[in-house]
């Protein structure tokens, strides 16, 4: 069984702990989110649940709650089942559930690298009749044709954290604006590289994600600017969201490219093999790495200075926001037409408190992103 209030006042909290540490130093793309003062401070806050070990197949399908009035079954398809991301997503999912009813289910491939993985996963929830799914798209195209299917059936499409390709959904939650993310990468990468100068690389998911591309080629415009003049770039290079690939892709670009001072990793799994990768090789203080990542799997990186800072969004509440709107579709409350609006009472801080605005390509955005360095990256727990 989950409660509503631990869960909120996480997602609180994570506002009032940006709203603490914004300085100048620190490159917080968007203004804190201000936070009504009747919130409870965070250091009352019970920690949030931390990452989910690892589940090989399928994560079990979780315990109805009794109050919630949907009655309808949701699958949730991540990009691949044994990424902690996931995990932590589906959480927020489950807590959703918990408020509002259904069923629900994750299930996925083992792998983030084959594009097709996927699509047996639409086809089961279309035979079991499934109300809605949840999906992260390994390859926004090869799942299309499935996902059609799946809304020519009458079930709803939402998908979440990377998108399928447009028309293939009904809804798209993303966790923040493309934008965003790109100039954040490009900002961060310019902050560790000594004087903003000197040669930077990408170490990505797998060729295909449709958000990771949609990061780079954003952050690739923002280093078009004359800020970013003394970056080199030396290219992308693909771990899969596998932690051994990963693993062998950064050293790889290290042999490569001796003179490298930034690694970008706008992957959770990317960042922290590359972490480990300058870490064992000695280059601490010669090679930097920044990106995207969860604060406690990159905590001890930012303190050896690895890592000074890196950012990520309230990935629980990603999920919790993709099953309101999976819910919110099925039951007909929400059309998804661009112009609609609808509010989550409880995930008001990550919105301003304001109700969420469906915008072009059927988008819905979560909120800004946090950016962690040592002054704030023990206070989060997930
Ligand atoms: C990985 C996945 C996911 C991405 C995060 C940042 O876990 O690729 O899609 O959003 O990193």
């Amino acid at each position: 069984m989950f409660h509503r209030a631990p869960r909120v006042a996480a997602g609180l909290a994570l506002a009032l702990i940006l709203t603490g540490c914004s300085s100048s130093a620190t490159p917080t793309p968007v203004p804190a989110t201000p936070v009504p003062a009747t919130v409870a401070p965070a250091t009352t806050v019970p920690a949030t649940p931390t990452v989910a070990p690892a589940t090989p197949t399928a994560a079990p399908t979780a315990t109805p709650c009794p109050a919630g009035a949907f009655t309808g079954s949701v699958v949730v398809i991540p990009k691949q089942i044994n990424n902690p991301y996931f995990d932590l997503a589906f959480q927020g999912v489950t807590d959703a559930q918990c408020d509002l009813g259904g069923t629900v289910s994750q299930v996925g491939p083992s792998t983030g690298s084959d594009p097709a993985a996927q699509v047996p996963y639409i086809q089961t929830a279309i035979t079991q009749k499934a109300s809605a799914i949840v999906i992260s798209a390994d390859d926004a195209n090869a799942i299309a044709p499935a996902l059609k299917q799946a809304m020519a059936a009458g079930i709803k499409v939402v998908g979440y954290d990377s998108s399928p390709a447009v028309g293939a959904y009904n809804v798209f939650v993303n966790q923040v604006g493309v934008d965003l993310i790109g100039t954040s990468l490009a900002d961060m990468a310019c902050d560790e590289a000594p004087s903003c100068t000197g040669e930077i690389a990408v170490l990505s998911a797998s060729q295909t994600a449709t958000n990771q591309n949609a990061w780079i080629a954003a952050m690739k415009t923002t280093l078009k600017g004359s800020k970013y003049s003394k970056l080199v770039f030396d290219g992308v290079y693909y771990g899969n969201d596998d932690p051994q690939v990963s693993t062998t892709q950064a050293q790889a670009m290290l042999a490569a490219h001796p003179n490298l001072k930034v690694i970008i990793s706008p992957t959770t799994v990317g960042i922290v093999a590359a972490a480990q990768v300058i870490t064992s090789q000695n280059l601490i203080g010669k090679v930097f790495i920044t990106g995207l990542g969860t604060p406690m799997s990159m905590a001890a990186f930012v303190h050896s200075g690895v890592a000074p800072e890196f950012a990520l969004w309230a990935v629980h509440d990603l999920g919790y926001l993709a099953y309101v709107v999976a819910v919110d579709l099925v039951n007909g409350s929400l059309k998804g037409a661009v112009g609609d609006t609808f509010s989550v009472p409880s995930l008001p801080a990550l919105n301003g408190g304001k109700p969420y605005t469906i915008i072009a390509n059927n988008n819905v955005i979560l909120g800004p992103p946090f950016v962690f360095n040592k002054d704030n990256v023990d206070q989060f727990k997930f």
